[in-house]
């Protein structure tokens, strides 16, 4: 089996390798097999996780991507943040780390970031080609040190759908995906409400309601139970959604 120590020590070789797409994957790849008894099917399986998103250009952007799900969370303490233009905002990292994280947006935006343009695909049967910036998640969790025995890292969101609090969760495979980033701004601006302001997940390899809005807090978890109704994420617990939305 590989350990969690195998995919931490991942994580920091994209790290290490820097913002370059080229660079990080077979590096990425190198670390992550480097193990001698992994058994072949998981390598495989792992190599399938590991693969990049395809990549579009300008020239391919949709005119239009439509917001869906939630467009304004209207809670008395969002719009608390609106109306200061984000400036109180503190995206709290914690759980399984340690070393928890309170960071404000200057300090997000001062990070690494890439900025890829993917497509994202809905269940609902839509897609739509954008253009996506922000520090990678794996960044942020390794500035955070997690702990051995984390397995997920569950995103809670600020807005509440039908009384439930939109939360999702990704195992540390994702996590640490070269293409998994706290996107901080979309097609060139700042993020907008709807697009999930001030801070949204893009996790390129899997569906869209797993590109958790509105994030407030991040936790590194060894279990999904407790959480939620312990599905990992708000479709997955209401609407019987798969947790895994592999694309
Ligand atoms: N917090 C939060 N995140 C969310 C949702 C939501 O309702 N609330 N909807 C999800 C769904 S189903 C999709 S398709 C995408 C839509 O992202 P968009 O509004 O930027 O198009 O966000 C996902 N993330
Ligand atoms: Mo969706």
């Amino acid at each position: 089996m590989i350990s969690r120590r195998n995919l931490v020590g991942a994580g920091a070789g994209l790290l290490l390798a820097g913002c370059d797409k080229v660079v990080q994957v077979p590096a990425a790849r190198r670390i992550l097999f480097a193990g001698e008894d992994i058994q072949r099917g998981l390598q495989r399986a792992l190599s399938d996780r590991g693969a990049l998103a395809p990549e579009f250009t300008r020239a391919q952007m949709s005119p239009v991507f439509r917001a869906n799900g939630t467009a304004n969370p209207g809670t008395p303490a969002y719009q608390a943040l609106v109306d200061g233009r984000f400036a109180d905002y503190r995206l709290q990292v914690g759980g399984l780390v340690d070393r928890p994280l309170s960071l404000g947006l200057a300090q997000l935006g001062a990070m690494p970031a890439r900025r890829q343009i993917t497509r994202h695909d809905c269940v609902e049967g839509w897609s739509a080609i954008g253009e996506w910036q922000g520090p990678l998640l794996g960044t942020i969790l390794k500035a955070a040190t997690v702990r051995q025995s984390a397995r997920y890292v569950v995103f809670r969101c600020a807005d509440l759908i039908a009384g439930h609090a939109y939360y999702e969760s990704i195992d540390l495979i994702d996590a640490f995906h070269p293409q998994t980033i706290l996107a901080l701004a979309m097609n060139g601006a700042p993020l907008s409400v709807a697009h999930g302001a001030p801070v949204r997940l893009r996790v390129e390899r899997q569906l869209g309601y797993k590109q958790a809005k509105y994030i407030m807090g991040i936790d590194a978890v060894a279990s999904l139970a407790g959480i939620g109704k312990g599905k990992g994420g708000y479709w997955e617990d209401n609407v019987d959604y798969d947790w895994y939305a592999g694309i």
